[in-house]
């Protein structure tokens, strides 16, 4: 295994040499009213009680804005009308506080670390809190039971979960006490369990080319990475020669929805957004219709994330999906969960919430670049058998690698290679 030796110096050069989208080619597209669209009444539904208090009023009429890629690939399809003009942002609630737009592009000069190495920095954490708890437990002396509960409570510490400390303690007791065991020796158990775990669950997300578009709808809490994942998985199908299209969903921040529009600037990726305070749900309709139209291969979806709110949150996405399904019934094609590698335990009740609400199919883990707390995941694979598609380990469009056990597993057991 030498992922050192990845090269991905032409991938970042091309991607580095996009350019935003020019401004000017925001387009709006007056008068699109959802209602239009939607199937007729269905009084049993709209009578079902409808939990969400719609996080802003809506506005009457939703202007929904259509941001073709420049030099897109599907140049041929136009709204009718459209007026050259960026929307204004409307009479808003309060101003959210401010917030980071989107990390600078860094210069393509400038070396970086490899991937691997930027996970293993990640899990250090993890990795050398277990080492010397390792070390300090394993030392000279004959294997007892109590060194065997000491381990467990550093495993446990690390996030692995109980079900996993408690195998893994079990591993290294087999037939060796009485006996001297080293460190090493423990951590090669400890690794060798832990890809075992995760072997099952990293698993590639696969795109159907039957389905067009392949909708990719991206749930996650607040912060946890959803919009830049978007932006990497952008970079990811294009270079695959995927068409692309995406819906800035996340339609409660003005920032948010600037943020994904400077993705799809970088990317030559069309939007399709509206104004702050917009039901997503119906942006949610019309982005599938949108992308249908023009063949597009890939929709890719934001979300709003904030679990503080549960119920807002819950009926928002029941919504969105609902609303998918009447122009798709097989839409979303894939949800993907977003996971903060920083926050630990916590991911765990994220996992189940939004597997509750959204019919979670695979995950990306995010920021293990970061002081990440990765034992989470084998807590997580443990517990709910999901895929882990993808890992973040950077802020720019190409810090997203694909999930493998083996490198997870040795870099949270302190290995260098
Ligand atoms: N270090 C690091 N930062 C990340 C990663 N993914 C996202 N971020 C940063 O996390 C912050 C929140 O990301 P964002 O995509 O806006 O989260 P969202 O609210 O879920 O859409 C931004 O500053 C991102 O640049 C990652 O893999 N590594
Ligand atoms: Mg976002």
């Amino acid at each position: 295994m030498s992922a050192d030796s990845k090269d991905k110096a032409g991938f970042i050069g091309r991607l580095f040499k996009m350019r935003h989208a020019d401004e000017s080619f925001w387009e709006e597209k007056p008068e699109v009213v959802e209602e239009a669209k939607a199937p007729a009444p269905a009084p049993q539904e709209n009578i079902a009680p409808e939990p969400a208090p719609e996080p802003a009023p809506e506005p009457p009429a939703p202007a929904v804005e259509i941001a073709p890629a420049p030099i897109g690939p599907e140049t041929s399809w136009e709204p009718p009308a459209p007026a050259i003009e960026i929307v204004p942002e409307p009479v808003a609630p309060p101003p959210p506080p401010p917030e980071p737009v989107l990390a600078p592009v860094v210069a393509e000069a400038a070396p970086k670390e490899s991937w691997w190495t930027r996970l293993r920095q990640g899990l250090a954490r993890s990795s050398s809190s277990i080492a010397q708890g390792v070390a300090d437990i394993f030392t000279k002396k004959k294997l007892s039971a109590d060194m065997l509960e000491d381990l467990e409570d550093v495993l446990v510490r690390s996030d692995l979960g109980v079900a996993a400390a408690t195998r893994i303690a079990a591993l290294v007791g087999k037939g060796r006490y009485d006996k001297q065991i080293a460190p090493e020796e423990v951590r090669t158990i400890l690794a060798d369990e832990v890809e075992r775990v995760l072997a099952p669950v990293a698993r590639p997300l696969e795109i159907d080319s039957s389905k067009k578009p392949f909708v990719i709808l991206v749930v996650g809490v607040n912060g946890s990475g959803k919009t830049t994942t978007i932006g990497k998985l952008c970079a990811k199908f294009s270079a695959e020669g995927k068409t692309l299209m995406l819906a800035a969903g996340d339609t409660f921040r003005a920032a948010a929805i600037e943020q994904l529009r400077i993705w799809g600037g970088r990317m030559n990726v069309p939007v399709i957004a509206r104004e702050t305070g917009a039901d997503a749900a119906g942006l949610a309709f019309d982005a599938i219709e949108a992308a249908k139209a023009q063949n597009v291969d890939v929709l890719l979806m934001d979300t709003a994330g904030r679990l503080q709110n549960r119920t807002e949150l819950m009926a928002e996405l029941e919504k969105i999906i609902r609303v998918m399904k009447k122009v798709d019934a097989e839409a979303p094609h894939a949800v993907l969960l977003v996971l903060d590698a920083t926050v630990g335990q916590n991911a765990l009740s994220q996992v189940e919430i939004f597997g509750k609400v959204a019919g979670v199919t695979g995950l990306v883990m995010t920021k293990l670049d970061g002081t990440a707390r990765g034992g989470i995941l084998v807590a997580i694979a443990d517990k709910f058998q999901l895929p882990v598609h993808f890992i973040g380990v950077g802020e720019q469009a190409d810090d997203l690698e694909p999930f493998t056990a083996r490198e997870f597993a040795r870099a949270i057991a302190g290995f260098e290679d």
